[in-house]
């Protein structure tokens, strides 16, 4: 028995990035702990990272390439494997055009080293109809971003270190770990707040556990969150209380958004929402009273009927409370590749979609008409489908006719650890080496940190001889499949460089790299010469990254990005895109119908996440999954009692396009006339026994792909009707 060893590396399966410290003798994982010396979660990880040992030695992760045959489920070599997906997707690509072909990401896209060379796989098969969790995810977010500064990365992140005031709205990080308020044990994070004699406010339906921990909750009925918003930026105006601060020279459309909400008074919204006007007041006028506030909306704001407006407003109230770019509110981490620079600065609605016209986010269209986009014949119809870390089928809206949809497909290819309701669909399933066989660089994540770090982790394990990991296939896929034969120069030279070699020059040229001065406009061209042909040594690269395994701490957010951003492409602030103005008819529209327009009995069902599982994926793990059944239909005893519901019944929640069955679990923790049930649930595959066990149903089988914000193509998963029946 050789003596243990501690491998140090960052986990991999949500946002925090949590510093792992993994204990391991022989090849085995003896135990992981949290790592005292990483600079962002010092110490704090969560049950899901102890569950990577389970998924590195899972006998149902998948280690060599499927073939799905008459018979069965074939192993096959991976030439054979790639030669075979290339051969297809070129015959389909040149039988019916570019178009044919469609390619799902899923979220742990985001979670790989991978993800840098997504862009050229996309460009390998331009004209494809790209698709990805962000259309049911963060979308609107980005939509506001590009629309009100410019860029779709600029993503404006709490401060919460130094603020004084957070409003949280459609969040619940003691559950999902902080999302665009990421870096291990943000609750501590937000727990300062408290201590430091701030306040934290939580709105939200349920009375979550980041809402039990909060100064205030305060329940809001689904779907109209957009009309508290504007309610509070109508008080903000009709008080005077409007401070732009240093960004008053670069903001237009002020009085546009004065006369936009000016008719959302608080008394007027009051009865929509559920919250009383004066508290509302109160809201608005605590945000100008604290010296440093943020108002910090998550996916509850953007998965919803008014997800476009909403995001536009949880940014505005942030600028006319001079909250934006400053420290304390809302700030632009300096992530170590600066996807901001490199990355494009985003567009919206360049293309629709060939049958409901709903608008592209950049290269993506919504994930919401995949499968009509599939199913309904004519020039232009999808006839191949590439998926990487993605389960749609439990994923996204209506995800039982995603699942008719994919046998109609002519070819599929998934990359991906694991047979799937999802991957089932496949022709061919290429899994890339596991978690912990292969570096890990977070190259995305850090545009959503709350404080900026970098670390580099090298395999734990050595990946079986001959296995690819998530980029390779990538690459090997966009170099088999450029429509010139060899593919381009870029392919070529990623695959001959690696992935390392690429980090270390992204990393050399960002902004805290030893060559960040070739990219800064200020630097004259002396000193971009001299750092060219000098051996720079200062500096970040994977290098310097290599000499610390814990991570290097590189410092708290600061505020002047925007503004240097905003110089540098000579633009403003845009506080009244028309845009979201053209959209404001459909919210009042619904904030006049009267009560009853609502089918009687109909309750909203809303979704939630839980610290022991990841979206539809990580329950299948029974490290995880133990102790009693999360898939319940939380339900307010009122709304049981008058349907003749008891604690632990199984009842049926049925939508226009569905029904799931799952025990009812009363709770006065949930707004009445609200429903909420986890997603992600559901397995409908044998391998998934320990899950199914558990699963009452996938909520997306439930929710409904016709009912989506209508500006963004976001679906509502959070807000739709249904009735429930015992
Ligand atoms: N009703 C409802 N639906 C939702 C949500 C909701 O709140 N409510 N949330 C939405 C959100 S925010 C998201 S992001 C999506 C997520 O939806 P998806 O991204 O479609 O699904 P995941 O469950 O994350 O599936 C991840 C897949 O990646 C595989 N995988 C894991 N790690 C790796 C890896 O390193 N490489 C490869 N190649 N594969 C890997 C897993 O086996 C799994 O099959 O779900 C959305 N759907
Ligand atoms: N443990 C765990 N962690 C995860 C994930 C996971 O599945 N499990 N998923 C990861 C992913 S992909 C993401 S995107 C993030 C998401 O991160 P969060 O957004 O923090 O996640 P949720 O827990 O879904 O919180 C959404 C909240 O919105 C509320 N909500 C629903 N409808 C409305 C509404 O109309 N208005 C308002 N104000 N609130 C509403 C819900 O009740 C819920 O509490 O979490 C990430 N982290
Ligand atoms: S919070 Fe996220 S990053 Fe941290 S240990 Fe848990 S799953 Fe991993
Ligand atoms: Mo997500």
């Amino acid at each position: 028995m050789s003596e243990t060893a501690i491998h140090y590396r960052t986990c991999p399966l949500c946002e925090a990035m949590c510093g792992l410290a993994i204990s391991h003798a022989d090849g085995r994982i003896v135990a992981i702990r949290g790592d005292d010396a990483d600079p962002l979660s010092k110490g704090h990880i969560c049950p899901k990272a102890v569950a990577l040992q389970d998924i590195h030695t899972d006998p149902l992760r998948l280690r060599a390439p499927l073939k799905r045959t008459s018979t069965g489920w074939a192993e096959i070599g991976w030439e054979e494997a790639f030669a075979e997906v290339t051969q297809n997707l070129r015959s389909i690509r040149d039988r019916h055009g570019e178009q044919a072909l469609a390619a799902y990401f899923g979220n742990p896209t985001v979670h790989t080293p991978a993800l840098l060379m997504v862009p050229g796989l996309i460009e390998a098969i331009a004209g494809a109809q790209i698709f990805s969790a962000t259309s049911v995810d963060q979308l609107p977010m980005m939509l506001a971003s590009l629309q009100m500064l410019d860029h779709q990365l600029l993503l404006p992140i709490p401060d919460v270190d130094c603020c004084g005031f957070l409003l949280i709205v459609g969040g619940n990080p003691a559950a999902s770990q902080g999302s665009f308020i990421s870096g291990g044990d943000v609750m501590a994070r937000i727990e300062g707040i408290r201590q430091r004699g701030g306040r934290v406010v939580v709105i939200d339906p349920r009375r979550t556990e980041t809402a039990k921990q909060a100064d205030e909750h305060l329940f809001i009925r689904p779907g109209t969150d957009f009309f508290l918003l504007a309610a509070m930026a109508q008080v903000i105006f009709a008080e005077g209380r409007v401070r732009l601060r240093e960004l008053a020279p670069w903001v237009d459309g002020l009085e546009t958004l004065r006369e936009a909400v000016a008719e959302f008074t608080p008394e007027r919204v009051a009865p929509k929402t559920g919250i009383a006007a004066a508290k509302i007041r109160e809201l608005a006028l605590a945000l100008g009273d604290a010296e440093q506030a943020a108002v910090y909306g998550r996916i509850g704001s953007c998965t919803q009927e008014f997800g476009g407006l909403c995001n536009w407003l949880l940014y505005a109230l942030n600028i006319i409370n001079g909250s934006l770019d400053r420290s304390g509110g809302m700030l632009f981490p300096t992530p170590p590749i600066d996807l901001v620079r490199l990355g494009p600065r985003g567009s919206f609605a360049r293309r629709r979609t060939r049958l409901r016209g709903l608008p592209a986010f950049g290269d993506e269209f919504p994930v919401a008409v995949l499968a009509e986009e599939i199913l309904a014949p004519g020039e232009g119809r999808i006839r191949a489908l590439i998926t990487h870390a993605g389960n749609p089928v439990l994923s996204t809206p209506n995800g039982r006719q995603l699942d008719r949809a994919l046998t109609a497909l002519d070819f599929m290819v998934s990359i991906d650890l694991y047979l799937n309701e999802t991957t089932r669909h496949a022709n061919i399933i290429l899994p890339p080496a596991g978690p912990l066989e292969r570096p890990h660089f977070d190259a995305g994540l850090p545009l959503a940190a709350v404080h900026a770090s970098a670390k580099w982790s090298p395999p734990l394990f050595a990946a079986p001889s001959g296995s690819y990991q998530d980029w390779q296939i990538m690459v090997e896929l966009a170099q088999r499949l450029h429509p010139r034969f060899s593919g381009r120069l870029v392919h070529r030279l990623v695959r001959r460089l690696g992935l390392e070699r690429v980090t270390d020059w992204l990393l050399r040229l960002g902004p805290y790299g030893t060559h960040a001065a070739l990219l800064d406009e200020d630097a004259s061209w002396t000193q971009k010469l001299r750092i060219l042909f000098s051996p720079a040594r200062d500096g970040l690269s994977l290098h310097a990254l290599r000499q610390h395994p814990h991570g290097i701490d590189l410092g708290a957010m600061q505020p002047g990005r925007l503004m240097r951003h905003l110089k540098r492409r000579n633009t403003g602030i845009h506080l009244a895109p028309s845009l979201y103005l053209a959209d404001l008819p459909r919210a009042l529209a619904r904030l006049t119908e009267s009560a009853d327009a609502a089918p009687r009995d109909s309750l909203l069902l809303i979704g939630r996440r839980h610290v022991r599982s990841n979206n539809s994926w990580m329950h299948r793990i029974p490290r995880l999954i133990k102790g009693p059944n999360r898939c319940t239909l939380l339900l307010h005893p009122d709304d049981a009692a008058h349907r003749g519901i008891a604690e632990g019944d199984r009842v049926t929640v049925t939508s226009r396009v569905g029904a799931v069955t799952l025990p009812a679990q009363l709770t006065t923790d949930i707004l009445p006339g609200v429903v909420s049930m986890p997603h992600g649930y559901g397995q409908r595959d044998a391998g998934a026994s320990t899950a199914a066990a558990h699963g009452g149903g996938s909520m997306n089988d439930i929710t409904d792909e016709q009912f989506i914000d209508a500006l963004t193509g976001t679906p509502v998963l959070n807000g739709v009707p249904v009735t429930v029946t015992r």
